[in-house]
């Protein structure tokens, strides 16, 4: 017998023209050619990510990187896991707005509509910057804290855009090709690892699922990235974005940065304000 959704019939919670608006990211994706995304799709769902070159111009990785090397405030993270000589940029999304375009990116839109349901949300974004000397990170996966065993389809993805080049020893990504699929098991030695290695303006794309981890840098220079995570639109995101970022900052961006921090519809509904659409409490 089909399974009923008890829910189903109930549409345009709230008001009807916005709630109607919900899950979409075809503004962002207009012009791109769905055969774009084939490719990288393919190559994500076998390997569990995906590197993609010239994702960023050469403009917007200049603002990128001055805009979040000026705003570091700490020489060092508190644990192994931020790394003793990693410095991180957290808030990244109410402390400039220079991000935006890697948090909408049209190509990992188009793959986050399809690897998770409409309505998204981004659970945190931040700059990354392992400096000289910096240990490995331990090997981790990004949805680990939801509490639901493995193997399972990723309850989030993650982008990492290289700032600077990612090369072999200054602390690029170690990646565990594969591993999205593996069950309830930790990485063994033998387990092949693959470094990231890739020119600024990059993209990493990671499904939640794929073992990975920050690599040690043996240069003597440090290592910029920008990471946005996001989860599926049931979940609670890693920041609390409607106390982290201002009704200004957030009336400032773009619809789909509005959906992505959750002011919107998940139906029938999910994050309704006062039982009305969340755009409201923005007019
Ligand atoms: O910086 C990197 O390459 C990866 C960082 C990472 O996976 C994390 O901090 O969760």
């Amino acid at each position: 017998m089909a399974k009923h959704n008890v829910f189903e019939d109930m549409a345009g919670y709230g008001r009807a023209d916005l709630a109607g608006t919900y899950s979409s990211t075809a503004r962002a994706r207009a012009g791109m050619d769905p055969a774009q995304v084939d490719a990288p799709l393919a190559e994500l769902l076998e390997r569990g990510y995906v590197i993609v070159h010239d994702a960023l111009d050469p403009e917007t990785l200049r603002r990128v990187r001055d805009a979040v090397t000026a705003r570091f405030a700490h020489a060092g993270g508190r644990n192994n896991f931020e790394g003793f000589r990693t410095r991180r940029l957290y808030g990244l999304l109410d402390k400039t707005d220079t991000c935006d375009p890697i948090l909408i990116h049209p190509l990992a839109l188009a793959l986050l509509d399809r690897v998770l349901l409409p309505n998204y949300l981004v659970s945190q974004a931040q700059a990354i910057e392992i400096l000289a000397g910096e240990d490995a990170q331990p090997l981790h996966y990004d949805d680990a804290f939801y509490p639901i065993p493995r193997p399972r389809a990723p309850l989030g993805a993650a982008t990492i855009f290289a700032i600077d080049a990612f090369t072999e020893d200054n602390g690029s990504t170690v990646l565990l090709p594969e591993s999205h699929r593996w069950g309830e098991r930790a990485p063994a030695p033998e387990d092949p690892r693959v470094a990231a290695v890739m020119p600024p303006g990059s993209m990493l794309f990671m499904l939640g699922t794929l073992w990975h981890g920050g690599g040690a840098n043996r240069t003597h220079a440090s290592r910029l990235a920008v990471t946005v995570q996001y989860c599926q639109p049931y979940l609670r995101t890693q920041e609390n974005y409607f106390l982290s970022m201002s009704r200004e900052r957030v009336k400032r961006a773009s619809p789909d940065m509005q959906r992505l921090l959750g002011y919107d519809i998940h139906g029938p509904f999910m994050g309704f304000v006062n039982g009305m659409h969340p755009l409201r409490v923005l007019e």
